[in-house]
């Protein structure tokens, strides 16, 4: 795959409903106005973009919490049709890079890419684990939770019949995390009772950024032949380089370490598709809007291969 003319197709998703606060919805806008879709075609990607992904509205009055989870149907429907739209990109060899909107979507575009590449592996880069289950989350924001579906995990056998379509394409084995630290104890018990690996923080300044991406590859991709789905949720860089996004974390990843990860995987040929999620152009002041939604578009630049010689 990605032999020859490389295609991307822009995925925007103005969407909210994993979480409270409002203005993610406009993360996806803010980032094709800065300019991305030109600076992929300067980097010689044929890029696609027919405008943002349109969502059916469902009223909030018509889809009260089920269990826990708040805005369940809304989500849920959002992500499958994010689902068929990144499968049908993948499907036809293009690289999907999908701009949210917050990280539930994500439940969406891992499973259009495992539809298209069954033995894919995953990069969860992130200051949380969004693993949480129906049974574990305390907040019921479903952005906090598209792992655990993915994955299939127990606690999830009261999810609500709307999440049927979410198939358990992950293995645990083939999920890997980098830049974790504000892991909620459900979650913490569910990473150790499944044995997933993470690179915290803690592991990032331990051995350097380096050396945590090839231990991460080592682990979900030990022969290098596995496609690669990068999901990148801005928050994992420290609120100083990335500032307008809803649930800041101090201590996270420098600029460059950020990108590194990008640059590594796209070094790898065997990325097949990106996320790039949680950019809220409403939180913070002008200046930090602008530094975040740059950092946005920098990001995804590495990881389509810039800055590589
Ligand atoms: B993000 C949280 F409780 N764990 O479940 C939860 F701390 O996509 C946060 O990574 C989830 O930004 C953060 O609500 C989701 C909380
Ligand atoms: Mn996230
Ligand atoms: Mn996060
Ligand atoms: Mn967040």
């Amino acid at each position: 795959f990605l032999k020859g003319p490389k295609t991307a197709s822009i995925v925007g998703c103005p969407f909210s409903g994993g979480q409270p606060k409002v203005g993610v919805d406009q993360g996806p806008i803010h980032l094709v106005e800065a300019g991305l879709i030109d600076q992929l075609k300067e980097l010689g990607w044929n890029v696609k973009f027919d405008g943002h992904h349109q969502f059916e509205e469902i009223n909030t009055a018509n889809d009260p919490p089920i269990g826990k989870l708040k805005n369940p149907r809304y989500v849920s429907r959002v992500c499958q049709s994010v689902a068929q739209a990144v499968g049908e990109h993948a499907k036809n060899g293009e690289l999907p890079v999908t701009l949210g909107g917050d990280h539930s979507l994500a439940m969406g575009t891992i499973s259009g890419t495992f539809e298209a590449h069954p033995d894919a592996c995953v990069i969860w880069v992130d200051a949380h684990a969004d693993i949480n289950t129906a049974e574990t989350t305390e907040s019921g924001n479903i952005h906090g939770m598209p792992v655990s579906f993915l994955l299939g995990l127990p606690g999830n056998d009261h999810k609500p019949n709307e999440f049927g379509w979410v198939k358990p394409v992950l293995r645990t084995d083939r999920l890997v995390y980098i830049g974790l630290r504000d892991i909620d104890s459900g979650e913490k018990k569910i990473l150790k009772d499944n044995n997933i690996r993470a690179f915290s923080m803690h592991e990032v300044d331990k051995y350097g950024i380096g050396k945590v991406v090839e231990m991460a590859l080592d682990h979900v991709n030990p022969n290098r032949d596995r496609p690669i789905h990068l999901s990148f949720d801005v928050d994992a860089l420290d609120p100083s380089v990335a500032p307008s996004t809803g649930t800041p974390v101090r201590g996270g990843l420098t600029f460059r370490e950020g990108h590194y990860i990008c640059e590594a995987l796209w070094e790898t040929g065997l990325l097949v598709a990106l996320d790039l999620m949680e950019v809220n152009p409403s939180l913070a002041d002008d200046v930090s809007v602008q530094q975040t939604v740059a950092v946005g578009c920098s990001l995804v630049r590495s990881a389509l291969g810039e800055t590589l010689l």
